[in-house]
């Protein structure tokens, strides 16, 4: 972040060009998590000042830190989105927009439609990630709306003729730094009072509710070698405590650690957006959800699961077969039988019985090396491909920083 920081405040001027970001929060921290990557990945990669419009400016503040907020604020500005007397209000001491995103349909509001009409801003609907293959060939087409314009849909996916996926330009070299070396992890649990040794594997859950975490919890209670989880969020912890697996007064703290004979669980605390990276750096595996989570892995590399969030009649479950599908096409098949097995399993397409959900959690570990290189490779050819933002340069010939 803080890389990103100077490089997006040093070039930017406060004669630039504006594109507005509007995002309304719905639930979780997904809506206002990939709002703000956008915002910060359009300051860095393009001549323009932001404004991002968001309804709940207190689920910002979760993610991004105070002092974040004001390194960026002559590039990255924030609007209370409210009622539209306000918006009109507000709008009358603004210049045009060169652009504005309507993330993931949220309805823009009438004072900025009638806005847009006069000055015919690019329109683009920001749109939910998927690996399903409409998306590809729905990708940056136009539809005609009421106030004449046209609005492009934008998806993000893995796929080169998707949207793309937010990525940094420097993550690499930042990943690769933390990785190498040992005094930054050191120091960085430090500071967020992580333990500062592990027993076993370590894995970081960041996941939903579900009844199948206690299964799960029984899983690794059994399959008789150490491992450590690092429960962020609050929702594993429930599901435990509603399932009687863990004691009603366990993991209540961040930071209070539970053990189940070779199980060690621990509650972490919510870092801030930029420090998330660094809980995947650290980990051995994970298991991840939503949307931002799961492209933060994607970018880490790691061994993962994708605990996907759940949509009306089970339209998530296609969602997840497109992604797994695609990515473990190349995997021993001995891994890729697993991981879709166990994944169908955490996400409710299948229940598997317990003997079997054990044995496929084992075969995972006896070929953990396999796995690891699956996925590093998979993630390797990801970072080939182009970034979102370079694929929105392309759409419009807009030139990059
Ligand atoms: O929180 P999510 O489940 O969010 C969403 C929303 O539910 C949304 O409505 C839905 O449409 C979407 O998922 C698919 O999961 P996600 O997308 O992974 O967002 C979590 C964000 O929280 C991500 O930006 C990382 C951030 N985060 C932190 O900044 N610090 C933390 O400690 C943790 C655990 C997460």
């Amino acid at each position: 972040m803080q890389q990103q920081i100077s490089r997006v405040s040093s070039s930017s001027k406060c004669t630039a060009d504006e594109v507005w970001v509007f995002v309304r929060v719905i639930d979780n921290w997904g809506d206002v998590g990939v709002g703000w990557r956008l915002c910060m990945q359009l300051a860095c990669s393009f001549p323009w000042r932001v404004r991002l419009w968001i309804d709940d400016v207190a689920a910002l503040g979760k993610l991004v830190l105070a002092a974040e907020l004001a390194a960026v604020q002559d590039a990255v500005m924030v609007e209370k989105w409210s009622d539209e007397d306000s918006v009109s209000l507000r709008l009358a001491q603004l210049a045009d927009p060169v652009m504005v995103i309507e993330t993931f349909g949220c309805d823009l509001p009438s004072p900025v439609l009638r806005r847009m009409q006069q000055c015919q801003p690019l329109w683009l609907n920001w749109e939910y990630l998927t690996a399903e293959d409409w998306a590809v060939d729905l990708q940056a087409m136009p539809s005609l709306q009421g106030n004449g314009l046209a609005k492009y849909f934008w998806f993000m996916g893995i796929d080169q003729q998707s949207g793309g996926l937010l990525r940094e330009a420097n993550y690499l070299s930042r990943r690769n730094e933390f990785l190498q070396q040992p005094c930054l992890q050191q120091a960085f649990k430090q500071q967020y009072g992580l333990p500062l040794e592990h027993v076993g594997q370590l894995w970081l859950i960041f996941a939903y509710t579900s009844e199948r975490w206690a299964q799960w919890l029984s899983m690794w209670r059994g399959a008789n070698e150490p491992i450590t989880l690092w429960l962020a969020g609050h929702e594993v912890v429930d599901s435990l405590r509603a399932a009687g697996v863990i004691a009603a007064d366990a993991l209540q703290q961040v930071g209070d650690t539970f053990e189940l004979e070779q199980v060690t669980m621990v509650r972490i605390p919510f870092v801030p957006q930029s420090a998330f990276d660094n809980l995947l750096w650290l980990a051995d595996g994970a298991i991840v959800r939503g949307e931002d989570s799961f492209v933060r892995a994607l970018w880490a590399g790691l061994p993962f699961l994708w605990h996907i969030y759940q949509q009306e009649e089970a339209v998530h479950l296609q969602k997840l077969d497109a992604y797994w599908h695609k990515a473990s096409i190349n995997w021993p098949a001995s891994v890729r039988e697993a991981v879709l097995a166990l994944s169908a399993d955490l996400n409710g397409g299948e229940h598997l019985s317990e003997s079997l959900r054990l044995r496929l959690w084992q075969n995972l570990r006896s070929e953990w090396q396999n796995w690891v290189n699956a996925a590093s490779t998979w993630s390797d050819s990801l970072h080939l491909h182009s970034s979102a933002m370079e694929r929105l340069a392309r759409f419009r010939q807009i030139p990059l920083k």
